[in-house]
């Protein structure tokens, strides 16, 4: 038996009270299910120069989402992840919603969170638009630039490293506040036409091939269960697309 609970209680404190700030958001606007992962990757170690990564995965689905996915990952003593992405059913016209925190020996080196567009105009709605910009306004000391393939992320993009614990929990509440009002657009949507469909979901190919570009992910991924599973895992577990 694996005692799920281990891994959590050893990772970074923020990426710790962030994953239960999720769930708990997730419990209290929508109505989950149960996502299925592909059966062997729920939970996985590896081993990354002489060091074990282990991964644990959380997934559910809704009426609105296809999945969401949580994961928390540690590379032995150095490195700390939280990844989470938001999979909507395309013929809901909603963001991505995406969260990613990398914690090092030395502190967070990577808070980055979104809601990123996938409409035709790559734009997001009035909606989105008009909630996220009467949120109030945080300066944070050390803001980091978007690598290329960034490209996918929405002017209300937050990529910073936190420069102490006061701006470690501004960052949290920032996702909180995201979150709830992407779970409040989501709940209070409509179905789109038949053709809208491709267009979003054509805009979640695109938020997925770009997101399978970073490298940073996938070295990490690589160096602990080969360039293979990397590849299966960016693309099957990681940024999947549905067959509609
Ligand atoms: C950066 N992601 C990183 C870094 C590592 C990982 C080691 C470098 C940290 C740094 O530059 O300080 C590793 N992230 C992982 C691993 C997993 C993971 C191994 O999620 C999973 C097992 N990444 C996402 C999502 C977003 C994202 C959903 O998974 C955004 C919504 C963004 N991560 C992201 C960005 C960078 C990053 C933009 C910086 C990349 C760069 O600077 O080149």
């Amino acid at each position: 038996m694996i005692d799920s609970s281990d891994l959590k209680s050893r990772l970074h404190p923020l990426i710790n009270q962030l994953a239960d700030a999720i769930i708990a958001i997730w419990q209290e606007n929508l109505i989950l299910s149960p996502y299925q992962l592909p059966e062997e990757l729920g939970y996985v170690e590896g081993k990354l120069e002489g060091e074990r990564l282990t991964i644990q995965n959380t997934c559910y689905q809704s009426q609105q989402f296809r999945k969401m996915h949580l994961e928390l990952a540690k590379v032995g003593n150095n490195l700390d992840i939280l990844h989470c992405v938001m999979f909507p059913y395309p013929q809901y016209p909603l963001a991505m919603f995406g969260c990613d925190i990398v914690a090092g020996k030395a502190g967070i080196s990577a808070a980055i969170v979104d809601l990123s567009p996938t409409s035709g105009d790559k734009t997001l709605s009035s909606d989105y638009q008009e909630k996220l910009s009467s949120l109030a306004e945080i300066t944070f000391q050390d803001k980091r630039d978007l690598p290329p393939w960034g490209d996918i992320f929405s002017p209300f993009c937050l990529f910073i490293r936190p420069s102490n614990g006061e701006e470690e929990m501004l960052f949290l509440h920032r996702v909180k506040d995201f979150l709830t009002i992407h779970c409040q657009i989501a709940t209070a949507s409509q179905e789109v036409s038949a053709s809208e469909k491709l267009v979003y979901l054509q805009g979640q190919k695109n938020y997925c091939t770009q997101q399978q570009q970073n490298d940073k992910t996938r070295r990490v991924l690589e160096k602990a269960f080969g360039v293979e599973w990397a590849e299966n895992y960016m693309t099957s577990v990681l940024f999947d697309l549905p067959n509609f």
